[in-house]
């Protein structure tokens, strides 16, 4: 279905004022309130020319803001010549509707921007349809405030008396239909992706996961020396990109890079997104990358997290790694975070500093993820052994009659499928194992 508000709403080149209304406990310095969203916002191509903070424990239920802020934003737009009003918190459809008719701008919410810079940026057939999912489920509750906007800007829809109940009723029908078609094609490439990732059970695999702009893509081709792109904007990466890497002193593992996170991520998205962070629900190891020179450095870290556990991304094996530490001015920063999250590495993917400790860092994570095991069974036990070629490291055989036990370095995982009839497991060191096997 064509978006009747594409051309209208299309928020770049148009000079746009910034809105926050943030509570004590949102944990953002007022001075600040409004840096991501002009991030945002510019990535998305409008030009800021105001900004507007209110510090208020509850938002309107009608307007978000106050009586007074609305004046004081009215007066705002009047001054700058303003088309577009962004906040930087969700809005209600009523409160989207009645900020509307109380400036006479288009106001937009932080999920339409984040939304919006989605669709510009995907390119693959993947992240289209999830973008394009997102954005109707977003717009449906919407669509009546869509045609008032039509109607003002294009002087009336049609026969010039605007759209009625009729219209918006066709369109909503139009817009299901092409969600439950949307639906279905992402099934279809879910399933598809779950069987890629399911056949790379024999080899491990660690995800970058973190915050947008944290250095994640930089991080994948200092490592691995893949070249995937890096860019100065926020959400560069929306699809996952997975490289082969050889880990000094392990092996070949498997290394993707994801989509980044941010706060007050839209619902829709962040659903629609799962398959794409399916790698990352697989991985046998998280990397967290963080840029340590953002003031808000620990506010990301949180996010990050809670965005995971929201597509439910286990986060048990996560190794969190501070980036960018040739750019943080006073090291005393880096002292405090380090202290933070005490088992971390400490980087700078840009100018290689201590990616040595993070690839030793990686492999003794990783190791962490095998047994030792002794295994007795039958020697006929043809299925075993062949599973065990396949998955384990064994290291000596002892035969007694008809039977033989088998001393093994093995990955926890696949420690459930050694069974069967007559065989004994025996996990002897369930801990570190200091030098893994070169080959897994
Ligand atoms: N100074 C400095 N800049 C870095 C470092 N790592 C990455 N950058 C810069 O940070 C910006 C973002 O890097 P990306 O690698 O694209 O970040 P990302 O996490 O992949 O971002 P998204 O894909 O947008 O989520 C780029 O301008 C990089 O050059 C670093 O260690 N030091
Ligand atoms: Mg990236």
């Amino acid at each position: 279905m064509a978006d009747p508000r594409r051309d209208e709403l299309r928020v770049q080149r148009k000079k746009a004022v910034l809105v926050a209304v943030i509570g004590r406990d949102d944990g953002v310095q007022k001075a600040h309130a409004l840096d991501e969203l002009t991030g945002l916002v510019e990535t998305a191509g409008a030009d800021v020319v105001g900004t507007l903070v209110q510090t208020r424990e509850h938002r309107h239920p009608a307007t978000c803001l106050g009586r007074g802020k609305l004046v004081e934003l009215k007066h705002l737009i009047k001054q700058t010549d303003a088309e577009l009003v962004v906040f930087d918190k969700n809005l209600t459809p009523a409160q989207g509707r009645n900020l509307e008719a109380e400036t006479d701008t288009i106001i937009v919410d932080r999920s339409e921007i984040i939304l919006d810079i989605f669709a510009t940026t995907a390119r693959t057939y993947e992240a289209r349809l999830q973008v394009e999912l997102a954005q109707l489920l977003y717009m449906r509750p919407r669509l009546k405030r869509l045609w008032t906007h039509l109607e003002r800007i294009e002087g009336g829809v049609g026969t010039g008396r605007g759209p009625g109940e009729k219209q918006l009723e066709t369109d909503r029908r139009l817009l299901d239909k092409r969600v439950a078609e949307l639906k279905k094609k992402l099934r279809v490439v879910e399933q598809r992706r779950r069987r890629t990732v399911a056949g790379r059970n024999d080899r491990l695999c660690v995800s970058l996961v973190g915050y947008t702009n944290a250095g994640k893509s930089t991080l994948m081709n200092a490592l691995s020396g893949a070249d995937v792109l890096v860019a100065d904007k926020l959400f560069a990466t929306l699809d996952t990109r997975t490289r082969r890497w050889s880990l000094p002193g392990w092996g070949d593992v498997l290394l993707s890079d994801t989509v980044g996170f941010v706060r007050n991520l839209p619902h829709h998205l962040v659903a629609s997104f799962r398959s794409t962070l399916e790698e990352a629900r697989h991985a046998d190891l998280l990397l967290h990358v963080v840029d340590a020179s953002h003031r808000e450095a620990e506010l990301q870290v949180t996010t990050v997290y809670d965005v995971l556990d929201e597509v439910g991304v286990n986060c048990s094996n996560v190794l969190l790694v501070l980036n960018k530490i040739d750019a943080v001015q006073n090291r005393a920063d880096i002292d405090v975070l380090r202290h933070r999250y005490d088992d971390s590495v400490t980087v700078s993917a840009a100018t290689r500093e201590g990616l040595q400790q993070l690839t030793a860092a990686i492999a003794a994570r990783l190791s962490q993820g095998f047994v030792q095991a002794e295994i007795e069974t039958g020697v006929g036990n043809g299925r075993l052994f062949a599973y065990l070629a396949e998955h384990a490291d064994v290291t000596a055989r002892e035969y007694t009659d008809s039977r033989v036990r088998l001393s093994c370095r093995i990955p926890r995982r696949f420690l459930s499928g050694v069974n069967g009839d007559a065989t004994e497991i025996r996990v002897m060191d369930p801990g570190m194992i200091r030098n893994p096997p070169d080959l897994i």
